[in-house]
Order: structure tokens, then C-alpha cells, then sequence
């Protein structure tokens, strides 16, 4: 697990990554963030009996993806004051949600998806039953895992972070936006309300999960979560007019998962509701205002600064 003396931590590439107002450099900040996720994502599933459930939770889990959500609570703990130790347990347990709820969305009861992240889909491999199970495996074990393995934040902090994430997965988040957006299926009249409310919940819910529970571990007060929530709702909101955008114009290569599958199912989207150029203008606007919020924070705040510029420049 994760503690001072792992060789991701020494002081030689925290100085490394040291942001001095200069020499930020985006690239190697992610793809250092990114190796660190990777290897407690690694460390945190040993498989043992029955060694197929174990092997289901890991190929979901340890198949990629670029990591934006753990990525995000290490940056907002880092922000406010926090260590990477402090929020490691709870950035593996946002990524083992969220790729439960890939598992899910995935089955041929929702999206009926043969691909993500590159490579066939957990039902694919492993048949729908396991690949339920594998999503329900991961979900529990996300809470015991942060619950277990957090070391150095007080349990009144913890349990609201628990409380948080718990919020973002219920029905008052990813569940309810999910029924939403089934419901709205093939329907020709959805308006712009309801697909604000199908991402807000959907996408939006964890997203901001990720960010405020970083800056939570870390004991920020309530004007820094003020300042992430908005942070957290518009990149949120970009984040999704371009996953909508990116399923028009990228190809299978690009995204690791079958390109136009919004328009095949008749899903209302932003670029069907606004186009394609209009869509990233707006994505663009709430990137913007997403970024003056953390203007407070000066050089602190660049990596979050950033991460919202990656949301819109990706190309998967
Ligand atoms: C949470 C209990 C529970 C059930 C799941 C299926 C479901 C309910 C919700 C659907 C949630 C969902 C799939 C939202 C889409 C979010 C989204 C934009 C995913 C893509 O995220 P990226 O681009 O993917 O960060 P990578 O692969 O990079 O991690």
C-alpha cells in the first residue's frame, strides 16, 4: 500500500513535480499522477479464491483509462494542504467506482457495449453474471478499502467523505442520472433541462465527488469547497458536452470504445442539441469560469488549472 518510504513518493520527484509558477509541465504531471494510481490500483486487488471474481474486478479496473478521477482528489488534496498518503485510499476507491459503473452501463440491459477502454467488454469475457457481480465487488470494496486503508485524516473527516461518495453513487447521483438517460432513450423531445440533469447526475455527481473529497481529507475549510464546487460543476458539465462531441468526431482508435454510439441509439446530446462548433464554445465558456474560480490560488492551483484545459483538448 501506499506509505512515505514508496519509492513514488521521495523527495526527489515530489521536487520533480514541484509547481513553481514556471516549469508546470501538464504531460508529466498526469502521467506521473497517473503511475502512482496505477500501482496502488495494482496493489489493491490481490486475486485469491474464487480467483474468478478477482480476475473479472481487476480487467475492468487494470485496463487504463486516463485516471481523471483519482487524478483530481490527489490534486485537491495536494491544494488544500494535504499529502498524496492522505487521499491515495480514497482516489483507488473513486476509480474502482467508476469503473463499476463502466461494468454496469457496459451489460447488454443498458448501453450493450462490445468495447471500452481499448479492449472487449467485462461481459464479454467473463458473461453478464460475473460481470454483475464484478461490479457489485467493486463497489464494496471501494468503501472498505478507503474505510481501511486511509491512515493520518481524522474519522469524523473520513465519514463525511464516505458520506460524499455514497451520495455521488445512490440515486440522488450516478443511479438516478442513469435511469434518466434510459428513460430518454429514442425519445425525440428530451430538452436541455433533462439532459443537464441526466449528466449532472450521471457524470457530474462523481466528478465532483473527486474533487471535493480530496480538499475534504485535507481539512479545507468551506470558502476552498465553495471554490472546488464550482470548480467540480463546470468542468463537469465540459467534461460531457465533450464526451458528446468526442463520440461525433473521434474514431474506435481514438476513444477504446465504439465511436457514434450516441446517434445509433437515439440519445439526445449537446452537439444534437446545439451542434458541433457550439458545443465546444460552450464547453470552452465553463472551462473559462471553472479556472477563474481558483484564480485565489495562484501557482497552488495549477495543476486543477491544467486538468480543466486537458478536459477540453482531449482527444479520448
Ligand atoms: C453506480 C451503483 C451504480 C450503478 C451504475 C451504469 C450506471 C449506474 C451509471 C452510468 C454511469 C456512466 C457510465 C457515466 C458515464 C461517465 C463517463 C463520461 C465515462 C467516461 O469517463 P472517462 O472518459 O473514462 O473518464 P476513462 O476510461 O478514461 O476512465
Amino acid at each position: 500500500m501506499i506509505s512515505a518510504d514508496n519509492p513514488h513518493f521521495t523527495s526527489s520527484v515530489k521536487a520533480k513535480m514541484a509547481v513553481d509558477g514556471t516549469s508546470f509541465d501538464l504531460k508529466e504531471f498526469l502521467a506521473v499522477r497517473r503511475a502512482w494510481v496505477e500501482e496502488s490500483l495494482d496493489a489493491s486487488i490481490p486475486v485469491t479464491y474464487p480467483e474468478k471474481i478477482y480476475e473479472a474486478m481487476r480487467y475492468s479496473l487494470m485496463a487504463g483509462g486516463k485516471r481523471l478521477r483519482p487524478i483530481l482528489c490527489l490534486a485537491t488534496c495536494d491544494l488544500a494542504g494535504g499529502t498524496p498518503e492522505m487521499a491515495m485510499p480514497t482516489a483507488c476507491a473513486l476509480e474502482m467506482i467508476h469503473t463499476m459503473s463502466l461494468i454496469h452501463d457496459d451489460l447488454p440491459a443498458m448501453d450493450n457495449d462490445d468495447y471500452r477502454r481499448g479492449k472487449l467488454t467485462n461481459h464479454k469475457v467473463f458473461g453478464e453474471d460475473i460481470a454483475i457481480l464484478a461490479g457489485d465487488g467493486l463497489l464494496a470494496y471501494a468503501f472498505e478499502f478507503l474505510a481501511i486503508q486511509t491512515k493520518g485524516v481524522p474519522a469524523e473527516r473520513l465519514l463525511k467523505v464516505v458520506a460524499r461518495l455514497g451520495h455521488a453513487v445512490a440515486a440522488t447521483g450516478l443511479v438516478g442520472g442513469q435511469v434518466v438517460d434510459l428513460e430518454s432513450e429514442g425519445a425525440d423531445n428530451i430538452t436541455l433541462k433533462t439532459l443537464n440533469f441526466i449528466h449532472a447526475h450521471k457524470t457530474g455527481a462523481l466528478l465532483e465527488a473527486s474533487v471535493l473529497s480530496g480538499a475534504e481529507l485535507a481539512g479545507a475549510d468551506t470558502s476552498v469547497l465553495q471554490r472546488l464546487s464550482t470548480y467540480a460543476g463546470n468542468i463537469g458539465l465540459a467534461f460531457q458536452i465533450i464526451d458528446d462531441v468526442l463520440d461525433v468526431t473521434a474514431t474506435y482508435e481514438e476513444l477504446g470504445k465504439t465511436a457514434g454510439k450516441d446517434i445509433q441509439s437515439q440519445k439526445a446530446t449537446y452537439p444534437s442539441l446545439w451542434g458541433i462548433e457550439e458545443s465546444q464554445r460552450q464547453a470552452q465558456a465553463l472551462i473559462d469560469e471553472a479556472k477563474e474560480v481558483l484564480v485565489p490560488y495562484g501557482a497552488k492551483a495549477l495543476p486543477l488549472l491544467g486538468i480543466a484545459d486537458f478536459i477540453t483538448a482531449r482527444k479520448s
